[in-house]
Parts: C-alpha cells; structure tokens; sequence
C-alpha cells in the first residue's frame, strides 16, 4: 500500500475517534492489508495526535488473555499507544457523549525504573526494572461499527484506546505475587467479570517482555517513566450512562469511574 493511502487511513480513523463516528472497518475497502501495514497507519495517528499536541503517556498490550481473544475472536497480542488525553482520575467520570461503545476491562500497569529493549527480554528483568505496578481500568471503545474487526482492522485503530483509569496504590512487584492477583469488575455494584492476574499469558510481566521484544522489531524500546498496561485479565463489559463502574483488586486496591 502507498504512504499516501495509509495517511489517508490514519486520519480517517483519528476522525472517527474525535467525531465518535462509528465506521466499516477498513478491510472491507483493503482486504490484503497486512499486520505490518496496520502498524503504519497506527504509527501515523499517533504523529497526528502528537502534532495536535497530545502527549504518550505509554504503550499498551492487547489480547493477551484467552478471555479477551475468545471474546474478540483475535488470537494475537497487539500494542497500540495511551495518551494523555485519555486518562481519568480515580473515581472520576467518563463522558458518555464523547465515545462510541465503550467497554471497560481489568488490568495491570507497570512503570519501569530502566529502559527495556530487545528480542530476548525474560519475566524476571521486567520484574527487576520494574519501579511499581498500578490496577487499571482500561475503557476501549473500537471506531468499528459493532465493535468487530480482523487483526489488522484493530491494531490500524490504535487497539481501541479510548479513556483509562488508574489505581492510587503503587506496589513493588517483590511485595506481591503479581501472577495470582484477583480482579472483579462490578457494575453498579454487581459482579459482571472477574479473573486472575496469570490469565495475562501466564504472568503479566511476560506480556512487558512480549511487548519489549515487538517494539525492539520496529527499532524502538520501553522507556522508564511510562505507564505501560499489560492488558485485560478478564473479558470486556460494555456499559452505559449512569452506570458506576469498580474494579476491585486484590492487594492493589480499587479503581472506579461514574459514566455520565
Ligand atoms: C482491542 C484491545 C484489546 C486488551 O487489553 O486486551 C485490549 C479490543 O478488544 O477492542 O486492550
Ligand atoms: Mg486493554
């Protein structure tokens, strides 16, 4: 595909996402698009966004728990990129009018201490540069209509980023069993999912290793300082206005939104 047509895909997603416009996914159009070129256009919506003057705050895994690639039907992890713009505070509240179809899902984050970079990296150096985890609730809300796509549909969409919300507690990885974490999402005070930690394959500081291996395959690395999701422990519930929304973690605390 030319540069001229993944520039003219990255901003029509990038519009979709600021005009909440839900669209056909793109392989429909060009089904031979390929994972690598899906990687381009979301590589060119994050330059965009970056020139309008939005801030990375860290890359993001995706389906990395069976739970989530059952539910989507991909089996395949992705990385997309979370901005500034998209995070809430704690207890905070998610405008309805400004998303699509969102959903929310369980996750843990990390924040390294030292940059990470390369094909081989192992659980146990994520687990040593690692400065803290964090829970998360990560909201995503794919531009596709009915919220299905291929593979490359998703990762072109910056893996459906849309909002986040983080923990307040922050936990030394050598203070917990990181890959025996229970998460539950309750919906206004109703379980609606719930898992464990070792669903993110097999222990969530190998998805960090995954993720450092597929940047170093683009020439790039993890950087100290970002906020990096692992991705979703348990599938993803939709939710709607005026609906509370906790997150419920075991030893990391709670995190919550009120969808308005
Ligand atoms: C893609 C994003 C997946 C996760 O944590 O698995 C993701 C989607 O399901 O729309 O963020
Ligand atoms: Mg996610």
């Amino acid at each position: 595909m030319e540069a001229k047509e993944l520039t003219s895909l990255a901003r029509f997603l990038e519009s979709a996402e600021r005009n909440r416009q839900e669209v056909p996914r793109i392989t429909l159009q060009h089904p031979s698009l390929t994972v690598d070129e899906a990687y381009d256009i979301q590589a060119e919506i994050v330059k965009l966004k970056v020139e309008n003057g939005s801030r990375v705050i860290g890359p993001k895994m995706g389906l990395t728990s069976a739970a989530k690639m059952k539910q989507m039907g991909v089996e395949e992890p992705i990385f997309g990129y979370v901005f500034d713009y998209m995070v809430v505070p704690n207890g905070g509240t998610i405008r309805f009018d400004e998303l699509i179809h969102p959903k929310a899902e369980a996750e843990i984050a990390f924040v390294l201490d030292k940059d990470l970079e390369g094909p081989d990296v192992t659980i146990e150096q994520v687990l040593e540069a690692t400065r803290y985890v964090l829970p998360a609730l990560e909201i995503i809300d794919s531009r596709y209509e009915n919220f299905k796509f291929t593979l490359p549909d998703v990762i072109a969409d910056n893996t459906s980023a849309s909002r986040v919300v983080f923990g307040d507690r922050l936990i030394k990885p050598s203070e917990l069993e990181l890959d025996l974490i229970g998460a539950t999402m309750l919906f206004n005070g109703e379980s609606k999912a719930f898992g464990a930690s070792a669903a993110v394959l097999g222990h969530p500081a190998r998805s960090i290793a995954m993720l450092a291996a597929m940047l170093s395959r683009k020439g790039g690395g993890l950087r100290a300082g970002e906020v990096i999701l692992s991705g979703a422990i348990t599938e993803a519930v939709m939710f709607a206005q005026g609906d509370y929304v906790v997150g419920k973690f075991d030893v990391l605390g709670d995190v919550s939104f009120l969808c308005k």
